[in-house]
């Protein structure tokens, strides 16, 4: 077994252990039974054979299966409560992106420190990966975290985990994506948390991923239609993000990272009541990683107020 790194793997190798144990014991009974009767009631033994007495076979029967009906929703309750567990975001999570392309990870850290195939993260501090393909289906797989999460285009897939222990762990892709699938690997490197504020405040020249994205806003002309002085009628953009925007058509959709993703990559998908869909498709022009940018700019709480 790969060590336990995260503080879900202990739980996810318990719920894997009960499912194993269960199983183990089920067949083992079964097995045995088999033996048995298969030696008992051979041909030509005299051993009692014919109908049990009705009230012993319907005690069986409900016997076995009340019981196969606790053990199932016994499971159901214990599976089902991790999986909350591993869905539920914590809230003070630190932000990762991560954009997946034949052959690599590419991750981005909210300060706009870039890292390929490596993820450097603090130790016991819950960090939350949004992630996001350039091209096909990938996963993201984290043995000793005990996480697999599809990584697809067009969409943007989420997973947490905390690290509990210093180390570097290995990184893998863990859906066939091409040629190259077996190569596309990288490490995680867990640090103390005083050694990884030292390595990200080695931030490089480009700013952080919002500054880079207020660039971006005006060198791909968003600012054209949706600044203040533009003549064009477009939506203002200021405060976006988590609103609750009305549909031409009807309806509501909630601004989160998708909504914004699919309206700069495919602006005739939803378009906001009142307005004429003239935003052109970005698709091709802004890649996912300039889209990460422009959103983390537009979560910003000026972003999108630009002249
Ligand atoms: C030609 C003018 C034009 C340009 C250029 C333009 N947009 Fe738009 N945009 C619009 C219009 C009009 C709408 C409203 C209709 C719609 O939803 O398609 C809109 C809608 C949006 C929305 C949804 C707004 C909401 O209130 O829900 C977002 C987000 C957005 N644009 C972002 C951008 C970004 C980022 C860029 C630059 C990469 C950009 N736009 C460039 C005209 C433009
Ligand atoms: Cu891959």
């Amino acid at each position: 077994m790969p060590p336990e790194a995260s503080t879900l793997a202990p739980r996810i190798d318990h719920l894997m252990l009960i499912l194993v144990g269960m199983s183990v014991l089920i067949v083992s009974l079964v097995s045995a039974l088999l033996i048995v009767f298969s030696i008992r009631y051979r041909r030509g033994s005299t051993a009692k054979r014919g109908r049990l007495p009705e009230w012993v076979s319907r005690e069986i029967e409900i016997g076995w299966t009340a019981a196969t009906f606790f053990v199932a929703l016994f499971i159901f309750w214990f599976a089902a409560a991790l999986q909350g567990a591993q869905y539920k975001m914590p809230k003070n999570a630190m932000e990762v992106h991560v954009v997946a392309k034949q052959w690599m990870w590419k991750l981005e850290h909210p300060n706009g420190r870039r890292e390929i195939n490596a993820l450097h993260v603090p130790v016991g501090v819950p960090v939350r990966l949004v992630m996001t393909s350039q091209d096909v289906i990938h996963s993201f797989f984290v043995p000793a975290f005990r996480i697999k999460q599809d990584v697809l285009p067009g969409r943007y897939t989420e997973a947490w985990f905390e690290a509990k222990e210093v180390g570097t762990y290995h990184l893998f892709c863990a859906e066939y994506c091409g040629t190259d699938h077996s190569k596309m690997t990288g490490g995680i490197v867990v640090m103390p948390r005083a050694a990884y504020a030292r390595w990200s405040r080695g931030v490089d020249e480009h700013g952080t991923l919002a500054q880079q994205g207020a660039q971006l806003f005006r060198q791909l002309g968003c600012t054209g239609c949706h600044g203040q002085s533009a003549r064009v009628r477009a939506p203002s953009l200021a405060g976006i993000f988590g609103r609750r925007q009305p549909m031409e058509g009807g309806g509501f959709k909630v601004a989160d990272e998708e909504y914004i993703h699919d309206s700069i990559l495919q602006p005739q998908k939803d378009v906001v009541a009142g307005y004429t869909p003239v935003m052109p498709s970005y698709q091709g022009i802004a890649s996912e990683d300039d889209v990460v940018r422009l959103i983390a700019y537009l979560k910003t709480p000026n972003g999108g107020s630009v002249e």
